[in-house]
Protein backbone atom coordinates (compact mmCIF):
# COMPACT_ATOMS: atom_id res chain seq x y z
CA UNK A 1 0.00 0.00 0.00
CA UNK A 2 1.46 3.73 -0.98
CA UNK A 3 2.72 5.42 1.65
CA UNK A 4 4.18 8.51 0.32
CA UNK A 5 6.61 9.78 -2.37
CA UNK A 6 9.95 10.41 -0.47
CA UNK A 7 11.97 11.86 -3.84
CA UNK A 8 11.16 12.76 -7.55
CA UNK A 9 13.64 13.47 -10.49
CA UNK A 10 14.83 16.65 -9.60
CA UNK A 11 15.29 15.51 -6.12
CA UNK A 12 17.29 12.60 -6.78
CA UNK A 13 19.02 14.33 -9.53
CA UNK A 14 20.49 16.77 -6.73
CA UNK A 15 21.24 14.41 -4.01
CA UNK A 16 23.12 12.47 -6.91
CA UNK A 17 25.23 15.81 -7.52
CA UNK A 18 25.77 16.27 -4.11
CA UNK A 19 27.04 13.04 -3.50
CA UNK A 20 29.12 13.30 -6.64
CA UNK A 21 31.04 16.44 -4.56
CA UNK A 22 31.35 14.43 -1.55
CA UNK A 23 33.32 11.43 -3.09
CA UNK A 24 35.71 14.26 -4.65
CA UNK A 25 35.84 15.90 -1.49
CA UNK A 26 36.57 13.33 0.92
CA UNK A 27 38.58 11.94 -1.95
CA UNK A 28 40.70 14.61 -2.34
CA UNK A 29 39.96 14.38 -6.07
CA UNK A 30 39.02 11.32 -8.42
CA UNK A 31 42.79 9.21 -8.35
CA UNK A 32 42.30 5.40 -7.87
CA UNK A 33 38.39 6.13 -7.17
CA UNK A 34 36.72 3.30 -9.63
CA UNK A 35 32.97 2.50 -8.96
CA UNK A 36 31.36 -0.76 -8.33
CA UNK A 37 27.27 -0.90 -8.78
CA UNK A 38 25.58 -3.01 -6.48
CA UNK A 39 22.72 -5.60 -8.39
CA UNK A 40 20.22 -4.19 -10.57
CA UNK A 41 19.88 -0.60 -9.62
CA UNK A 42 23.42 0.15 -7.79
CA UNK A 43 24.50 -0.13 -12.04
CA UNK A 44 22.66 2.76 -13.10
CA UNK A 45 23.37 4.89 -9.99
CA UNK A 46 26.85 4.32 -10.06
CA UNK A 47 26.42 5.61 -14.12
CA UNK A 48 24.57 8.55 -12.49
CA UNK A 49 27.57 9.53 -10.02
CA UNK A 50 30.44 8.51 -12.80
CA UNK A 51 29.15 11.01 -15.22
CA UNK A 52 28.56 13.54 -12.84
CA UNK A 53 32.30 13.33 -11.45
CA UNK A 54 33.23 13.35 -14.96
CA UNK A 55 31.49 16.96 -15.23
CA UNK A 56 33.28 18.13 -12.52
CA UNK A 57 36.90 16.87 -12.32
CA UNK A 58 36.70 15.88 -16.14
CA UNK A 59 38.06 12.19 -15.26
CA UNK A 60 36.05 9.08 -16.39
CA UNK A 61 35.70 6.84 -13.32
CA UNK A 62 36.02 2.73 -14.01
CA UNK A 63 32.22 1.44 -13.29
CA UNK A 64 31.60 -2.06 -12.66
CA UNK A 65 29.01 -3.91 -11.47
CA UNK A 66 28.58 -6.86 -8.61
CA UNK A 67 26.05 -9.13 -8.92
CA UNK A 68 25.96 -10.67 -5.14
CA UNK A 69 23.09 -12.90 -5.79
CA UNK A 70 25.81 -16.23 -5.25
CA UNK A 71 27.63 -14.39 -2.35
CA UNK A 72 24.67 -14.43 -0.21
CA UNK A 73 25.74 -15.86 3.43
CA UNK A 74 22.74 -18.14 3.09
CA UNK A 75 23.98 -19.38 -0.16
CA UNK A 76 26.11 -22.48 -0.09
CA UNK A 77 27.20 -22.59 -3.34
CA UNK A 78 30.50 -20.16 -2.91
CA UNK A 79 32.19 -22.18 -5.33
CA UNK A 80 30.37 -20.52 -8.28
CA UNK A 81 31.75 -17.25 -7.23
CA UNK A 82 35.09 -16.67 -9.31
CA UNK A 83 33.52 -17.01 -12.49
CA UNK A 84 30.87 -14.25 -11.25
CA UNK A 85 34.12 -11.82 -10.55
CA UNK A 86 35.78 -12.57 -13.81
CA UNK A 87 32.53 -11.42 -15.80
CA UNK A 88 30.90 -8.06 -13.78
CA UNK A 89 34.47 -6.25 -13.57
CA UNK A 90 36.56 -5.40 -16.34
CA UNK A 91 39.55 -3.82 -14.38
CA UNK A 92 42.35 -4.23 -11.90
CA UNK A 93 40.97 -3.20 -8.01
CA UNK A 94 44.60 -3.44 -6.60
CA UNK A 95 45.66 0.01 -4.69
CA UNK A 96 42.27 1.47 -5.80
CA UNK A 97 39.61 3.06 -3.61
CA UNK A 98 36.57 1.11 -4.64
CA UNK A 99 33.26 2.72 -4.00
CA UNK A 100 30.43 0.00 -3.49
CA UNK A 101 27.09 1.92 -4.71
CA UNK A 102 23.50 0.50 -4.06
CA UNK A 103 20.22 1.98 -3.77
CA UNK A 104 19.41 0.91 -0.32
CA UNK A 105 20.85 -0.13 2.61
CA UNK A 106 19.18 -2.42 4.89
CA UNK A 107 20.78 -4.85 7.36
CA UNK A 108 24.24 -4.76 5.92
CA UNK A 109 24.14 -8.02 4.54
CA UNK A 110 24.33 -7.29 0.62
CA UNK A 111 27.10 -4.81 1.37
CA UNK A 112 28.69 -7.44 3.50
CA UNK A 113 28.67 -9.72 0.59
CA UNK A 114 30.00 -6.96 -1.72
CA UNK A 115 33.04 -6.78 0.04
CA UNK A 116 33.79 -10.21 0.26
CA UNK A 117 33.55 -10.34 -3.36
CA UNK A 118 35.83 -6.99 -3.88
CA UNK A 119 38.40 -8.69 -1.15
CA UNK A 120 38.83 -11.81 -2.85
CA UNK A 121 38.90 -10.24 -6.54
CA UNK A 122 42.06 -8.30 -5.33
CA UNK A 123 43.30 -5.90 -2.55
CA UNK A 124 41.56 -2.65 -2.66
CA UNK A 125 43.38 0.27 -1.32
CA UNK A 126 40.39 0.86 0.55
CA UNK A 127 36.33 0.41 0.70
CA UNK A 128 34.03 3.23 0.83
CA UNK A 129 30.07 2.80 0.56
CA UNK A 130 27.56 4.99 -1.40
CA UNK A 131 23.86 4.39 -1.24
CA UNK A 132 20.63 6.44 -2.28
CA UNK A 133 18.90 5.21 0.86
CA UNK A 134 19.74 4.21 4.14
CA UNK A 135 16.08 2.87 5.98
CA UNK A 136 17.96 1.65 9.11
CA UNK A 137 17.71 -1.99 10.52
CA UNK A 138 21.22 -2.71 10.29
CA UNK A 139 22.26 -6.24 11.36
CA UNK A 140 26.15 -5.70 11.01
CA UNK A 141 28.71 -2.78 11.93
CA UNK A 142 28.12 -1.26 8.63
CA UNK A 143 27.81 2.35 7.62
CA UNK A 144 27.84 4.43 4.05
CA UNK A 145 30.32 6.72 3.79
CA UNK A 146 27.69 8.54 1.52
CA UNK A 147 24.35 8.98 2.13
CA UNK A 148 21.34 10.47 -0.24
CA UNK A 149 18.24 10.34 1.99
CA UNK A 150 18.34 8.76 5.79
CA UNK A 151 14.74 7.81 5.55
CA UNK A 152 13.30 6.42 8.83
CA UNK A 153 11.76 3.12 8.36
CA UNK A 154 9.54 0.25 10.03
CA UNK A 155 10.59 -3.16 9.23
CA UNK A 156 8.05 -4.14 7.10
CA UNK A 157 7.79 -1.23 5.32
CA UNK A 158 9.21 -1.08 1.40
CA UNK A 159 11.28 1.50 -0.07
CA UNK A 160 10.77 1.47 -3.61
CA UNK A 161 13.03 2.92 -5.84
CA UNK A 162 12.53 3.96 -9.33
CA UNK A 163 15.85 5.01 -11.77
CA UNK A 164 14.48 5.99 -15.06
CA UNK A 165 17.30 3.93 -16.88
CA UNK A 166 15.60 0.71 -15.98
CA UNK A 167 12.18 2.38 -14.91
CA UNK A 168 11.23 5.26 -17.11
CA UNK A 169 10.98 7.08 -14.52
CA UNK A 170 13.07 8.09 -11.07
CA UNK A 171 11.32 8.56 -7.96
CA UNK A 172 11.09 6.67 -4.35
CA UNK A 173 8.33 5.96 -2.69
CA UNK A 174 7.32 4.14 0.86
CA UNK A 175 4.96 1.45 0.89
CA UNK A 176 3.59 -0.15 3.66
CA UNK A 177 4.60 -3.90 3.37
P1 LIG B 1 17.18 -3.58 -7.03
O1 LIG B 1 18.55 -3.71 -6.49
O2 LIG B 1 17.08 -3.76 -8.48
O3 LIG B 1 16.48 -2.36 -6.58
O4 LIG B 1 16.86 -7.20 -3.29
C1 LIG B 1 16.45 -7.58 -4.56
C2 LIG B 1 15.55 -6.52 -5.15
O5 LIG B 1 14.34 -6.40 -4.42
C3 LIG B 1 16.22 -5.19 -5.16
O6 LIG B 1 16.29 -4.79 -6.50
C4 LIG B 1 15.31 -4.28 -4.32
O7 LIG B 1 15.03 -3.09 -4.96
C5 LIG B 1 14.04 -5.05 -4.16
N1 LIG B 1 13.49 -4.86 -2.83
C6 LIG B 1 12.42 -4.10 -2.53
N2 LIG B 1 12.16 -4.15 -1.24
C7 LIG B 1 13.07 -4.97 -0.68
C8 LIG B 1 13.30 -5.39 0.67
O8 LIG B 1 12.63 -5.01 1.62
N3 LIG B 1 14.36 -6.22 0.86
C9 LIG B 1 15.16 -6.65 -0.17
N4 LIG B 1 16.16 -7.45 0.14
N5 LIG B 1 14.94 -6.27 -1.44
C10 LIG B 1 13.91 -5.45 -1.69
P1 LIG C 1 20.47 -5.46 3.00
O1 LIG C 1 21.33 -6.57 2.49
O2 LIG C 1 21.25 -4.27 3.49
O3 LIG C 1 19.45 -5.94 4.00
O4 LIG C 1 19.61 -4.97 1.79
C1 LIG C 1 20.20 -4.27 0.80
C2 LIG C 1 19.78 -4.76 -0.55
O5 LIG C 1 18.42 -5.17 -0.54
C3 LIG C 1 19.92 -3.65 -1.55
O6 LIG C 1 20.59 -4.13 -2.68
C4 LIG C 1 18.52 -3.24 -1.84
O7 LIG C 1 18.28 -3.24 -3.22
C5 LIG C 1 17.61 -4.27 -1.22
N1 LIG C 1 16.66 -3.65 -0.28
C6 LIG C 1 16.52 -3.87 1.03
N2 LIG C 1 15.50 -3.17 1.53
C7 LIG C 1 15.00 -2.50 0.49
C8 LIG C 1 13.92 -1.58 0.36
O8 LIG C 1 13.17 -1.25 1.27
N3 LIG C 1 13.72 -1.07 -0.88
C9 LIG C 1 14.51 -1.41 -1.95
N4 LIG C 1 14.24 -0.83 -3.12
N5 LIG C 1 15.50 -2.26 -1.86
C10 LIG C 1 15.74 -2.80 -0.65
MG1 LIG D 1 19.79 -2.81 -4.65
Amino acid sequence: EFKAKLMDDKAMDRSLTRLAHEIIEKNKGVDRLVLLGIKSRGLPIAKRLSEKIQKIEGSVLPVGELDITLYRDDLSKRTDVPDVKELSIGFEINDKIVILVDDVIFTGRTVRAAMDAVMDYGRPGSIQLAVLVDRGHRELPIRADYVGKNIPTSRKEIVKVKIEEMDGVSEISIYQG
